[in-house]
This record gives C-alpha cells, structure tokens and sequence, in this order.
C-alpha cells in the first residue's frame, strides 16, 4: 500500500473526525491516481473534479521560464474568458492575503490553492512559482482533478547531477533530454564536469571552447534557463596549474568567457590530481581569490563549489590536514564537494557529522551512484537507495554522478528528486516504480522485470553492491536448497514463470517504440537477458527430461544450453567492447548463478544415472587473480581471444616494496607474452617479471626495456606469473594494461 502525504494538522483540528476519515482516504487515492515527482510535503484535498478542459490564463509576475511552461500546456484551444481562472506569480505580486499567508517561508517552495472556479499558484520566489506551475501541469495530467491546498518546499538547497564520470560523455541531445527531466522533476542543479572534455581539464582548461563547441554550450545553457537550473560549469585545472599570477588570469580569463556563454555558476575540481596542484592552501587561495575577483564582482554569480583532493574519508590523511586547511582558509561562502566515506558510499549523519566538523560547513555531497565507469558492463538500474533520510540539515547540497547511458540513469536520478526534495517521505521501491512508468510509458512493466534483474555491480574495486532480483531471491534460494538436498522441487513453477517472464519481457522492449533513446542504450543488455532467461527455460527442460527419464531430450536440451551460452559469449565479445570492462553482464547477482548450478547438478545426476560423461563446466575462466595489492583484490579479470587481462582500475596503485600483481594460471598453461602498460610513463627498471610453478620459488624473466610499455616473451608453461616491485620504495602508478597471451 502506498502511504498518503503528509497532511497539514491545523487542518484536520478545524474539520475533525469525519472530514479527516475523508481527507485521508482521498490522500490515498490521490497517491495512487496522480505521480507528482517529487512528491509534495503537503496536499490537503477536500473533494475531486472532472479535469478542466478550459483555463483562463492569468499570470501576474513570472518570468521567462515560467512563461514557457505555460506556454507548452496552455494554447488557444484550452484558454477562453468562461474557463476555470488560474492565477500565477510569486509574493511580490497582487494576491488575497490570506492566500499569500499560506506561502511556505522556504526557498523554491509554492502553494497551490484550487477550488470549483479558481486555480491560484504563489511561489516563495521566481523558481518556486516555477516549481508550482510544474506540478500544476502533473495534476492536470490526470483525469481526476483534485481541490484543495499544497504546500510544498524542498529539504536540499542544491539538488541535481554532476556530469563526472570517466568514459564518454553525454551527447548534446542527451543532454537537452536530460535538462527537460531536470526541472520536471524539480531538480535544480547540473554540473558540468565531463572528465573527457579537453577545455575542461589540463592542460587545455586555459583554453576557449572552438566555435561549435561554444555554440553547443550556449544552447545548454539556455536549455538549462528554461528549466530552472543552474548550469554549473566546471574547471579542473590541478594537474598542471602553476601557482602564479599568469594561471590565476588564465582562469579568471576562462570564468569570463564562460560567463560571456550564459554561465552563472562555477565549480573548481581538485580531484584526481597528484604534486604541486593537491596544496590545500594554495587551493583555498585561488579560490578566495576567484571568489572576490569574479563571483563578488559580478554580483548575479551563485557561490562557488569546489571539489577537494581528498574527497573521501578513506582518502585523507589522517595527520596531513588537507581538509582541516581548506575549512580555516576556504572562504565560509565556498561549498565543498565530499562523496562519503569512501569513493563509492552511501551517506549518513555520521558521515556528514564527520566531514562537516572539518571543513567548518555543510559538505556538498557528490554521491556516486548509479556511475558505471568502473563496471562498465554492467548496467545499474535499480531504485535509488541507502542513503540516511535524516541529513537534509546537514548537506548544503546532493547530486548523483550517473552513467555514460544517460536515459538509463534516469530511474536513479527520479530517486535523487524525489528524495532530495522531501526526505522523510521517501520511500525507494514506490519511487522506483513511478520511475518507470514515467521513462517507458507503455511497456514500463517489461522494464520492471528488466530492471528487476539489472541492478547490481558484481564484485568491484570500490566494493559497492546493489541489491537484485529481490522478489525472486527468495524463490530462487528454495529452489537450491531443494536440489542440494535431492528433494522434489517444489517451487518449479515460481522459477519456469521468472524465466519465461524474463523472455517475453525481452521481446516487449526490444520492439517497443515509447523510448527508443533508452532502447539504444540498453539493447545489447536486453539480448542478452533474453538468452539468459531461454537458458533458464532448458535448464528445466533438462530437469523434466530428466524426471521422465528420457535421454534424447536430456541431450537435446543439453545442448541446446550449451548453443545458448555460445551466443551469450559472442554478443560479450561483440557488444559494449570499451577498453575497461567489455562485454555486457546481466542478472548477475541471482539469476545468472541459479542457472549455471542448475546446468550442473541436472548434467551430474545425468551422467550418474546413466553413466554419461557429459562436461559440466560452461565458459570457466580457470585462470586467477594473484596479488598482494588490496585496491586490485576485486578487479575482474577477463580471458578474451586467448588473452588474459586484468581490468585496470581508476585509481592510483601504491606498490609497496615487493607488493606484485599477477595470475595464477591452469596447470599446463602455456604463456607467449607478457604486456604492462603502467602511468606515469617511464622505464620502471626495477620492476621484475617473475614466473613460477609452486608460488615459492621464482625465476626472472627478462624483459624489454622501452619507455612506454613493459613487455616480454614469456614462451613457457608455467603456473604462477607476476611483476613485483624490487626496490625499497613505493611506486605510485596508475594501471593502463595488463594482460599474458595464453594459449
Ligand atoms: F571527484 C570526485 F568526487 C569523484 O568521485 N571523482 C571520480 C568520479 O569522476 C568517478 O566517476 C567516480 C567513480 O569511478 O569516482 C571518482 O573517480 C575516481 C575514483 C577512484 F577510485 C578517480 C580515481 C580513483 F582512483
């Protein structure tokens, strides 16, 4: 059951008990009738009209964007002097005064007030009567037209998205979509910070944008405008900046041309920068300095943001007061960017009671979900969750870095909305679901099942998980239990269902035309859940044959499997191949395994019973991982075209003395070459190139010694292979490539 709004107490006390029986069974169905994103703090309904069909417009004083949305809804076809009166502004304008009594004191909040023959709409300020006609046109949505009060604010001053990922930023035209989204929802932040865009970063950032790039800009940031939102451009000038007057210019000089663009808000990112640029006070006091030579200049410039070095507590050094310095020197207006505990976490209070004490502010929490850069193929399509719903009073902002599939990361961002705006409401599931009625209008039900499955990470280098196949997990475990224990499956039917739904949903949104952005993103991972689910259906075929005892259909379902798998692994090896993570991964976490053990113990029980040798093991990478580096312990390795390669991972490695990385191969594997490809480039020396057949006793291999790559021709068989560092000291580097040919 989906639980009411909030309702306004005074309220009730005036119309007691029978009224308030009604207003809260009409919460209810108002909840369910009408999806208003995010959801209001407070709607107080006294009864339901038919929808009006016929308006007369009267807006006092709202500005242009407003005056666009309006226009996008109200025509000469639905506006005439006999339609029901709807009056829009903000406090400053010509309002009945007890009406304007009932205007929320927060910023960007509205009240709405509609009875049989009035509509009345006033804004805190210029954004909440924005935010007021928004959720106007979501009630008009509907065909039951409620009447009565809103009140409606949000918890979360800055609310929106950092464009931050690794990868390929997002297209123009996404982005247009993604603005559109933004002020549907009520968010109103984006941040532009595309770790791709050359002008954005060193050493270009001193740089102006080339003609058509700018022009680009210039209609984002219109877009931006029309929306509501603060487009916040981003610099990320650390890797090479010089702490002298000429970069100081350099970047005043950029701000301005930026500003000539549109841009009214900036951010200064400090972020996976290593030497002279990581100096807290010279950080400080660039900023301080932009902010008095620009933001306090101009006057219509928003606060600076600034995006710290150590941007996670599990980044900052404990005795190094990198954090401590930017909250004494940074001025008190700057707001600085914090993404938890870790990397990749979720927030807390205690999080932010921890960070806020530091930097002597309210952090401006960079969450980062759903971002994909370092799981590549995985898709991350679940609800928006995890996050305490008590820090709306301890951040001074909250935005999502996505994916590089920017239509897919809608479900999250629909979260990020809805529970940036009213936190104590919030509630993920009922979240999720609105979500994606609302990004596939038609077939969201095949996208819940989709979705269902298309959640989770897999193991990872940051070692944040998801939850997946919630419903089915239960189902799923019973399932094994009972083959582990030889006892009958009882719950057959529940599993056959999941994997014929998962087909017939796969069939649904690869020809289904109410998203087709959204299908491009994710078809690849739409295939090859249809496999998965055609590979659950045989797997039971094989249960059943099996059952009755009939070995040519056993053997034909058991082939089939094998052909079914065969297409999975091609569609890996042809889709989604990106240099980090190829392939394309689906259903991971449940559904997948399910399905392998089930293959198995069906294929065994065969070969028992009837003295069959068939093979059990399907796509096995009998090679492993072998290292002593924590941060590379969750890498996935993959084993491709007989080349066996470890995913690099973002971040810096620290190699301790003797720290090594390798694999441990299958016995009687033959190794050709080695290749390693480390940053920054130079001849690592003293890094040696070792081969073993116990993991004790090691023998060099010699290497070529080049500049940019370590390589060298193994052309043995061997059991363990590993670089290790030899010298007495820790090599910071960064992992380009790794990878041994096999054969
Ligand atoms: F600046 C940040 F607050 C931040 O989170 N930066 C990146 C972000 O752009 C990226 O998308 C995200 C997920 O991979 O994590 C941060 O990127 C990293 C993470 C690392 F562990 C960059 C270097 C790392 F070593």
């Amino acid at each position: 059951m989906i639980k009411p709004y909030k309702l306004i107490s005074p309220y009730i006390v005036k119309h007691l008990l029978s009224l308030g029986l009604f207003l809260l069974m009409t919460c209810y169905s108002l909840a369910q009738n009408i999806a208003i994103n995010p959801t209001p703090q407070t709607i107080v309904i006294t009864g339901y009209t038919n929808t009006p069909t016929q308006f007369k417009l009267q807006p006092k004083n709202v500005d242009k964007a407003t005056q666009h949305l309006l226009s996008t809804f109200f025509n000469e076809t639905n506006t005439s002097n006999n339609g029901i009166a709807v009056s829009v502004g903000d406090i400053h304008a010509k309002f009945d005064k007890k009406l304007l009594k009932k205007v929320p004191q927060h910023p960007e909040g509205y009240y709405i007030n509609s009875s049989s023959d009035n509509i009345t709409i006033i804004g805190r300020d210029a954004r909440g009567t924005y935010y007021g006609v928004q959720t106007l046109l979501a009630l008009l949505a509907s065909d039951q037209f409620p009447q009565g009060d809103i009140v409606d604010y949000p918890n979360v001053s800055a609310r929106g998205v950092v464009e931050g990922f690794y990868g390929t930023p997002w297209s123009f035209e996404h982005r247009m979509r993604q603005l559109d989204f933004y002020g549907q929802n009520k968010l109103n932040t984006y941040i532009y910070g595309p770790k791709n865009d050359p002008y954005h970063s060193s050493p270009n950032w001193r740089e102006p944008y080339p003609d058509a790039e700018a022009a680009q800009l210039k209609k984002l940031i219109d877009r931006a405008e029309s929306n509501h939102l603060d487009f916040v451009w981003a610099i990320h000038p650390g890797q090479d900046i010089q702490w002298n007057n000429d970069d100081r210019a350099a970047l005043l000089h950029k701000f301005e041309l930026m500003y000539d663009l549109g841009i009214r808000s900036y951010a200064v990112f400090f972020d996976d920068i290593s030497g002279e640029g990581t100096n807290p006070s010279q950080q400080a006091g660039l900023l301080n300095y932009l902010n008095t030579a620009f933001v306090k200049v101009k006057k219509d410039v928003k606060p600076l943001i600034m995006c710290p070095t150590e941007y996670n507590k599990s980044w900052s050094k404990p005795d190094g007061g990198y954090l401590e310095t930017l909250g004494k020197e940074l001025d008190p207006s700057i707001r600085i960017m914090w993404t938890g505990n870790r990397v990749v976490s979720d927030i807390d209070h205690e999080t932010m009671a921890w960070i806020n004490a530091k930097i002597q502010r309210k952090a401006f929490v960079w969450w980062n979900f759903p971002v994909s850069d370092y799981v590549r193929n995985h898709l991350l399509m679940g609800p928006t969750y995890g996050n305490g719903t008590d820090i709306a009073n301890d951040v001074s902002g909250f935005v999502s870095n996505p994916m590089e599939h920017a239509e897919a990361s809608k479900i999250a961002i629909y979260g990020v909305a809805d529970y940036t705006w009213n936190m104590a409401a919030y509630q993920p599931e009922n979240n999720r679901l609105r979500a994606l009625q609302t990004i596939m209008p038609e077939s969201y039900k095949a996208l819940e099942i989709f979705t269902d499955h298309n959640s989770d990470l897999g193991p990872n280098g940051h070692q944040y998980r998801r939850v997946e196949s919630v419903a089915f997990a239960p189902k799923a475990e019973a399932f094994l239990k009972d083959l582990e224990s030889g006892q009958n499956i009882k719950n057959l039917e529940a599993i056959q269902a999941e994997f014929q739904a998962m087909v017939e949903a796969s069939y649904i949104l690869l020809s289904s035309t109410d998203n087709p952005i959204l299908l491009d993103e994710i078809r690849p991972w739409v295939k090859q859940f249809q496999l998965l689910g055609q590979s659950g259906l045989v797997m039971l075929n094989m249960h059943a044959a099996l059952q009755a005892k009939q070995t040519d259909a056993f053997e034909r379902s058991y082939h089939a499997f094998k052909a079914i798998k065969t297409q999975m692994y091609q569609l890996d090896h042809t889709e989604n191949q990106n240099p980090y993570q190829p392939g394309v991964k689906t259903a991971t976490l449940v559904v997948a395994p399910l399905i392998e053990k089930g293959f198995a113990h069906f294929t065994n029980i065969y070969n028992q019973t009837f003295n069959k040798h068939l093979k059990v093991d399907v796509n096995y990478n009998p090679h492993q991982l072998f290292t002593t580096i924590a941060q590379l312990q969750n890498q996935q390795i993959s084993l491709r075209d007989r080349t066996l390669t470890l995913n690099p991972p973002l971040e810096i490695i620290p190699l301790a003395p003797q720290a090594y990385f390798g694999f441990e191969v299958q016995e009687g594997t033959h190794i050709k070459k080695m290749t390693c490809k480390l940053s920054p480039t130079t001849v690592y020396k003293d890094l040696k190139l070792e081969v073993s057949n116990d993991g004790t006793h090691w023998t060099t291999v010699a290497t070529e010694p080049k500049y940019d790559v370590l390589q060298a021709t193994v052309n043995q068989t061997t059991k363990f292979i590993r670089i290790i560092n030899t010298t007495s000291e820790t090599l910071e580097v960064k992992m380009e490539l790794f990878k041994v040919e096999v054969r």
